[in-house]
């Protein structure tokens, strides 16, 4: 069996890439490769482990051999599912490993916003002391918190909430109670809640799911949060109600090009670039993860799978 890590793992400590050789003939490749070396890579392997690459249809057309791929993240709108299946391949992620990072760091951007940190900061380190007006904090106690997507990490960010006194409501696709979190409609979600945090992957169905019309129903002092992909949100539009005062403040991992420029001007806006998985414990736990869905691939029972051909 042979096993490659397609493309510049962020963490493979040897202790680790020993554990993979364990599995089979493994081969790691510390660059990012352009289409046409990664579907070679793929084509001279069974097993690939899959982190910054984009695998379209295009690609997986030339791309024999393979049967199996994890990706290293939990998000998995970097591969074409259908083609893969199509192509004989069965494709597993990690949806576990950063759900109580991704969560505590939804709690560092809100806090970050809510108490003008970075601003705060700034002036400390210019001279200011005891500096009360300009930072005036919104206490989350009482606050409603809505989430969108009830999943595990939205049930880790209620878990926070609620020892922050926060009530918690949230709407999911399939409208089922999640632990922790009151269902509720979409509309009610966005008209309800004080600080919104969204928790879903990207997919078709969520690609813009905050339409500038859903962002005109948010409360003019709500904050919105997202950890996940910048694609969920109609990104300009987020920026001219921001600009505008008519959303009090965002705080975003993930920006796209759209409006981004005016993002990065505005100080009711807390930016970080696409950190809320790592930690030290996430990290370490993201390998774990790819470890057991390759070994329970290779026994016949594959873990957290996201298509399979035929199944
Ligand atoms: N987008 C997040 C973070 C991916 C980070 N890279 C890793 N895990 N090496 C996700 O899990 O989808």
């Amino acid at each position: 069996m042979r096993i490659v890590y397609l493309d510049e793992p962020t963490y493979l400590p040897e202790v680790w890439r020993r554990r993979f050789a364990g599995l089979g003939d493994f081969e790691v490749f510390r660059d990012r490769p352009d289409r046409r070396t990664a579907a070679a890579r793929l084509s001279g392997a069974d097993a690939a482990i899959v982190e910054w690459t984009h695998l379209d249809a295009e690609l997986l057309a030339g791309v024999d051999r393979l049967r199996y791929l994890t990706l290293v993240t939990s998000s998995f709108d970097s591969v074409d599912l259908a083609a893969a299946r199509e192509r004989g391949i069965t494709v597993a992620h990690c949806p576990d490993y950063s759900c109580q990072a991704v969560a505590e760091h939804t709690f560092a951007l809100l806090l970050a916003v809510g108490r003008r940190l970075l601003p705060a900061d700034r002036a400390v380190r210019r001279g200011a002391s005891h500096l009360y007006p300009p930072f005036l904090g919104r206490q989350l106690s009482g606050l409603t918190l809505g989430v969108l997507g009830t999943g595990r990490i939205a049930t880790a960010v209620a878990r926070i909430a609620a020892g922050f006194g926060m009530q918690v409501i949230g709407t999911n696709r399939t409208r089922t109670t999640a632990s922790g979190i009151t269902a509720v409609p979409l509309e009610d979600l966005l008209r309800r809640s004080d600080v919104l945090s969204l928790h879903v992957p990207l997919t078709p169905a969520t690609q813009r799911i905050l339409t500038a019309e859903r962002l005109a129903m948010l409360r003019p002092t709500a904050v919105l949060v997202n950890t996940c992909r910048g694609s969920l949100v109609d990104q300009p539009a987020l920026a001219r109600m921001l600009a505008d005062g008519r959303l009090a403040g965002a705080a975003l991992d993930d920006l796209v090009d759209d409006g981004a420029e005016v993002l990065r001007g505005l100080s009711n806006v807390v930016l970080s670039p696409g950190i809320a998985w790592y930690t030290d414990a996430a990290r370490t736990a993201n390998l774990a993860e790819i470890h057991h869905n390759l070994t329970t691939y290779l026994t016949g029972r594959p873990a957290n799978v996201l298509t399979t051909p035929g199944g």
